[in-house]
This record gives C-alpha cells, sequence and structure tokens, in this order.
C-alpha cells in the first residue's frame, strides 16, 4: 500500500490536506500539524493550526478567514468585552466549547495526540490528524519590539513588527509524535509532502524537533513542497514581509534555499515561472501547476497532481540529495 505524510500549518497548508484528504483513503494519509502556534489563553490550550486543519477537513472552517468556526456565535466574545476581560484573540463560542473540551481530555491525562483523534473523530473526520508533537514548542518571533510570543506578533502585533529571526522554544527536547514517527518510518513510505504553509513559522517548528530534518535528508521517499507564494507573493499571512525582513528575496528560490538539503520536487504556480529559471539550486526539480486553490475542487486537483508526481518520482527511486547541499535555518538557537 502506498502511504503518505503530509506536513503542514494553517490556512493555507489545510487546503491542500483537505485535497489529499479527498484523494486518499485514511489508511494512507498521515497529517502532522504545527504547534508552534499554540498558547495557554484563558487556562485553555488553543492549538490553531491543529484547529484549522481540523475544521477544514470536517467542512465546518469560516470559509472567509480560514481559520474559527463557520457560523459561528461570539455572544461570549462580546460578553467579555463588556466584563472588561481580554477579546484581543477572537473565541467564537463553538470554538470555544473545543478548547474547552480539549483542555478537560488533556487535565484527563490525554495526550494532544489521543485528544486530536477523539476532537477529530468526533467532528466525522477518519483521515489521521497529529502533533507534530505531544510536548510543548513554542515559536517565538525575534522582532525589533523584542521577543514576542507568536500569536503575540501574529494577532496582537498584526505582524507589524520588523523580524529578524526565530526560535522553537522546546524543539531541543520535544519529541516527534509517535504517530508521525512510525508514518515516516513505514516500509511502503511512498511520498512526503510539505504543504504550501509559511517555512518559518509552520513548517520551521516542524524541522525544527530533533531528528526531522536528517530523517527528510536521508528519506527514500521522494520529497515534495508546494511553495507558499503565488506570483512572488504569499497567499495570506506575512510570509513575504518577514522574507524581505530576513534579507531573503519573496521568490522561488528563495523558498528553494529554505528546503535545499532535503527537498525533490517544488511545484510551482504558473505565475512564478520566471523566477524558477533563475534557481539556484539544481537538484531541486520545478514543477508547475496552478497552486492557489480557492474552492475545494481545485485543492484536490493539486492534490492529485502532487501524488501523482510524487508516485512516478518512487518509482524510479528517489534523487541522492547531494550532502554538501544546506538548508537556510532561521532558528536563532
Ligand atoms: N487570527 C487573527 O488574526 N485574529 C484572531 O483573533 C484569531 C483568533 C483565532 C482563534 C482560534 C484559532 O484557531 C485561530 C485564530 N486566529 C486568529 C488565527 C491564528 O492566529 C492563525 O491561524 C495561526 O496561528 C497562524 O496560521
Amino acid at each position: 500500500m502506498a502511504k503518505y505524510v503530509a506536513l503542514c500549518g494553517g490556512v493555507g497548508g489545510a487546503k491542500l490536506a483537505f485535497g489529499l484528504a479527498h484523494a486518499l483513503p485514511p489508511g494512507e494519509l498521515t497529517i502532522a500539524v504545527n504547534t508552534g502556534d499554540d498558547f495557554e489563553h484563558f487556562g485553555l490550550l488553543i492549538c490553531p493550526d491543529l484547529d484549522t486543519v481540523v475544521y477544514t477537513l470536517a467542512g465546518i472552517a469560516d470559509a472567509g478567514k480560514g481559520w474559527g468556526r463557520a457560523s459561528e456565535s461570539w455572544l461570549v466574545q462580546e460578553e467579555l468585552a463588556r466584563l472588561g476581560g481580554p477579546t484581543w484573540f477572537q473565541l467564537g463560542a463553538k470554538d470555544l466549547a473545543l478548547h474547552l473540551y480539549r483542555r478537560s481530555l488533556l487535565d484527563g491525562g490525554n495526550s494532544l495526540c489521543g485528544v486530536t483523534t477523539t476532537l477529530a473523530n468526533t467532528l466525522g473526520i477518519k483521515h489521521t490528524i497529529v502533533p507534530m508533537s505531544n510536548d510543548p514548542v513554542r515559536t517565538i518571533v525575534e522582532t525589533d519590539e523584542g521577543a514576542l510570543a507568536f500569536q503575540s506578533y501574529f494577532v496582537a502585533r498584526r505582524c507589524e513588527p520588523r523580524v529578524s529571526g526565530f526560535r522553537y522554544e522546546g524543539a531541543a527536547t520535544a519529541r516527534v509524535s509517535p504517530a508521525l514517527e512510525a508514518a515516516l518510518n513505514a516500509p511502503d513510505l511512498t511520498g512526503i509532502i510539505l504543504c504550501p504553509s509559511n517555512p518559518f513559522v509552520s513548517i520551521g517548528p516542524i524541522l525544527a524537533l530533533p531528528g526531522m530534518r536528517d530523517q527528510l535528508r536521508t528519506s527514500n521517499a521522494p520529497i515534495l513542497a508546494v511553495a507558499p507564494l503565488v506570483g512572488g507573493a504569499a497567499v495570506k499571512g506575512p510570509l513575504t514581509k518577514m522574507m524581505h525582513e530576513l534579507g531573503l528575496k519573496a521568490s522561488i528560490d528563495g523558498i528553494a534555499s529554505l528546503y535545499a538539503d532535503f527537498l525533490d520536487i517544488l511545484v510551482i504556480d504558473p505565475q512564478d515561472e520566471c523566477d524558477a529559471s533563475a534557481l539556484c539550486t539544481d537538484s531541486i526539480e520545478i514543477d508547475m501547476i496552478k497552486t492557489l486553490m480557492k474552492t475545494p475542487d481545485e485543492r484536490i486537483t493539486l492534490a492529485q497532481h502532487v501524488l501523482a508526481r510524487l508516485k512516478n518520482l518512487s518509482s524510479d527511486g528517489r534523487k541522492q540529495v547531494p550532502s554538501d547541499r544546506k538548508g537556510h535555518v532561521y532558528a536563532l538557537s
């Protein structure tokens, strides 16, 4: 049986995960999700990327925002405002119910993996969605306003501070979640897919886990990434601004350089064709197809294309990745 692992973060990544879940049966796909955005709020563990993937696959995500639930009630948020409580991080009432239940399951001794499986199954999802780790990892954004926890940078400060780097607190001692470890070591692993998520704050924390980068470098299964840029710009979120502030060109070449030590195929949108011609790493194959996913069908079409590319690459053996290739790692520690 062919098996695939998808690494993903928030909104953009969740869209491709949705497509892959429609293109593959549950037993053939493991979706590993970033937890570096997680934080404690009101004593609850908020897991934005996990919840975005679960809500998206369950078909109940807010289509406009990409995060949180569709047809939400903001009653609790409004009352919080009246009471003078913190309202900077908007929690809809249905979303809040999930956070409350997750808190009680975690306090009951369940792992984040176990809780995520319970919640996903309850919401009708048959595919495997796993946190990258059961252990806490927190993305810290180094900025000209100091070190900011991710949600403080992303939501409270609306990504305005200038970024100089990232740290993934806890990553050095965190363990890759058992289900992800098993999926990456499956004998019939046919491909690994990096969904179109922010390389610094969505894919970066996953790659920062002990042994993860080496596992990708030495994997026999081909590794494909869908570029998180279209037309040289992020579809959503601060990626373009981050790249400029880090002194990187917001380009296909810039993205390729971040994964150069393990990537086999980079899927780009035709709008970026000219940009890819200057690719500095000749060992990454460029594949071109429309990567903007505006509808569920476009998510499935892209997923089917990605799987077809991986299938024929894995059949003729994965390219040997020259060991001298180094990816740029922006973690400060
Ligand atoms: N993003 C915002 O810009 N403002 C919010 O108030 C907000 C609330 C929120 C609540 C639950 C959730 O799962 C996500 C939420 N997000 C919000 C998005 C979140 O900050 C990002 O999705 C990820 O952390 C980055 O992809």
